[in-house]
């Protein structure tokens, strides 16, 4: 019989927390054999609302849960925990600059890479959902010290699942057909969702969808502003759509990823493809159920290294906005 895992989850009684909390404690991220114990992690105004969470997932007499830790306090917190996601920040407010908010929600991470690194479980990996998700990642990694940098990851996967159901829809086939999509750069409007390199029933996208156009302008737009189509649509920032990212994010890395496909997720890089080692930055990643590797040697052309190479500037932009967070 396995020993329960410690599962951390900030802003747990937020949007996405309401829509992952339950899938985790029902076993979709850790298989049906594996218990969790829950550690719900919110900001002391919230507990209120977190108590109702923790109510509801008592209700739900999930066979897999076998605790569950509500708190405001770090330590606590991230006490032994194998998994920290960090889905908690502020939401940018009218008027609020970017700096601004890379700001507020930086120093969020200072202290929980500092309590991760001072409580977590010795094989403790950490996914920030968190936005801007990629420079908080950096901050927290920075700030987690003698944690080793291939434990920390930034969530893209949903830019990589928007991309697939897109091109999916315009050639008329079932989304699982559609394979091998990495998703460059930055999670911020100047992603890159490389559809040269993506495939449907294993034929390179440009052969099945000959319209180019498409491909380079409507593709990439829809994409990227398909979450503020969400906002417009529902009122309310994606949710269920993220926490399922976060289920794929964790089942991928977890997982040996089947024949030689990839997926996407934010790490640190190593100067793969030319990116400056250090930033985390999104690649396409294969992992052996342990580890997981950068893909090497895919074909980029002019068009991607120029989208690649715009991104990676924004992420060096926000990196200096946040020059202060970074020093220990
Ligand atoms: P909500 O505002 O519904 O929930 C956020 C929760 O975090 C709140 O309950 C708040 O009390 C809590 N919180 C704030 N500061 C905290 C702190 N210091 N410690 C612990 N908890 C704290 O937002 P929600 O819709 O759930 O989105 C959460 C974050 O995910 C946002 O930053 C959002 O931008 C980001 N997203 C990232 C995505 C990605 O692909 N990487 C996609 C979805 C989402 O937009």
């Amino acid at each position: 019989k396995k020993s329960p895992l410690r599962v951390a989850v900030t802003g747990a009684a937020g949007q996405i927390g309401y829509s992952l909390v339950f899938r985790i404690a029902a076993g979709e991220m850790f298989g049906p054999d594996q218990p969790v114990i829950l550690h719900l992690i919110e900001i002391e105004p919230a507990l209120p609302a977190l108590q109702g969470v923790v109510m509801e997932l008592e209700d739900c007499a999930f066979p897999l849960l076998h605790g569950v830790v509500p708190t405001a306090d770090l330590d606590e917190g991230f006490k032994d925990v194998n998994w920290a996601l960090l889905v908690g920040s502020v939401p940018r407010k009218a008027g609020m600059e970017r700096k601004d908010l890379l700001g507020i929600n930086g120093k969020i991470f200072v202290g929980q890479g500092q309590a991760i690194a001072r409580r977590a479980a010795s094989d403790v990996r950490v996914l920030v959902v968190g936005n801007p998700c990629n420079t908080n990642c950096l901050i927290c990694m920075h700030h987690a010290a003698g944690v080793p940098r291939d434990r920390f990851f930034a969530m893209t996967r949903l830019d990589e699942n928007r991309a697939k159901a897109q091109l999916a829809r315009k050639a008329g086939e079932h989304v699982s057909a559609v394979t091998h999509m990495a998703v460059w750069g930055n999670h911020s409007p100047t992603m890159f969702p490389d559809f040269f390199n993506a495939r449907i029933h294993g034929r390179p996208v440009p052969e099945v969808i000959s319209h180019r156009e498409w491909l380079e302008k409507d593709f990439l737009t829809t994409v990227q502003q398909r979450g503020a189509a969400v906002i417009k649509a529902r009122g309310a920032s994606s949710a269920a759509s993220a926490a399922n990212a976060v289920i794929d994010t964790v089942r991928s890395l977890i997982q040996p990823t089947p024949g030689d496909d990839w997926h996407s997720v934010a790490v640190c890089s190593d100067g793969s493809y030319g990116i400056e080692p250090g930033l985390i930055c999104s690649f396409p990643i294969r992992s052996d159920g342990r580890s997981w590797h950068i893909v090497p040697g895919l074909p980029l052309n002019d068009f991607s290294r120029a989208r690649i190479q715009a991104s990676v500037e924004e992420l060096k932009e926000e990196r200096a906005m946040v020059s202060e967070l970074l020093t220990r």
